[in-house]
């Protein structure tokens, strides 16, 4: 009898949970962009890597684990920024959608081989490709940069009013310098992304989180999500479903 309510409790948290999830729809899935300033030739776009859903994840070789040898990552030399020194890209939603809440970049900070987090990403949008763009928001990010510390991390930017457009841009600057083992500061060269996200709708509150009408910015440098969204979204209800049925056997027993 106990399992079965247990199950009941699952079941009814999990069902909750995906009703949750379709408040805040991935829009962004297989949309098309440009990269205004272009990906290298070594660490290259293959069919729109940064809108199709994957992250990227450790490649192990026999010299060790790795994310840059991951494919799924678009690296961008410092030689190929813009005149400003930032990375751009364009993303192209197809048409004018409301209601755009979040927007998300996930970046790799491999210190170790070179590649480091940008210091700041910022968002912004437009109804017409070579109209005005307004500024959603932006984050600044300090990951370490000591050869220890990789991350693979996202920025998430959360406007106080949902933006409707039909053009993102995502504006990426990166670390200028860092200070090597032997204390020689010496330029960053690589910038290694992976994903670009614009969701649609209201976030979902985390377990245990108050709804909060000043939700702006919230997170920098989560550990990315692995595979999809909605995966995550489910272990994160089944932890919470979890938690409830084991609090529910305490209470009971
Ligand atoms: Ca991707
Ligand atoms: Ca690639």
């Amino acid at each position: 009898m106990k399992r079965a309510f247990a199950l009941f409790c699952f079941l009814a948290l999990s069902l909750s949970g995906i009703t949750v999830s379709a408040l805040q729809n991935v829009v962004s899935l297989r949309k098309t962009y440009e990269l205004l300033t272009p990906a290298s030739a070594g660490y290259p776009d293959e069919d729109y890597q940064l809108t199709n859903g994957r992250y990227g994840t450790p490649v192990a070789t026999d010299t060790g684990s790795n994310f840059y040898r991951n494919p799924e990552y678009v690296g961008f030399r410092r030689d190929d920024a813009n005149a400003d020194g930032n990375f751009v890209v364009l993303l192209d939603l197809g048409e004018s959608l409301n209601d755009l809440t979040a927007f998300e970049l996930s970046y790799l900070n491999e210190p170790s081989v070179g590649v480091f987090a940008p210091v700041r990403v910022a968002f912004y949008g437009s109804d017409e490709r070579d109209g005005d763009f307004v500024f959603l928001g932006e984050r600044t990010v300090d990951e370490p940069t000591d050869p220890a510390s990789t991350v693979a991390g996202v920025v998430i930017v959360e406007p106080e009013n949902a933006f409707t457009g039909r053009y993102v841009m995502a504006v990426v600057t990166p670390r200028a310098t860092y200070v090597s083992d032997d204390g020689t500061e010496l330029p960053v060269v690589w910038t290694f992304l992976d994903e670009l996200t614009v969701l649609q709708g209201m976030r979902p509150l985390l377990p245990g989180e108050e709804p909060s009408p000043a939700a702006e910015n919230v997170l920098a440098s989560v550990s990315p999500v692995v595979g999809d969204r909605g995966l995550v979204l489910l272990a994160v209800l089944g932890a919470s479903a979890f938690a409830a049925v084991a609090l529910l056997g305490r209470r009971r027993s």
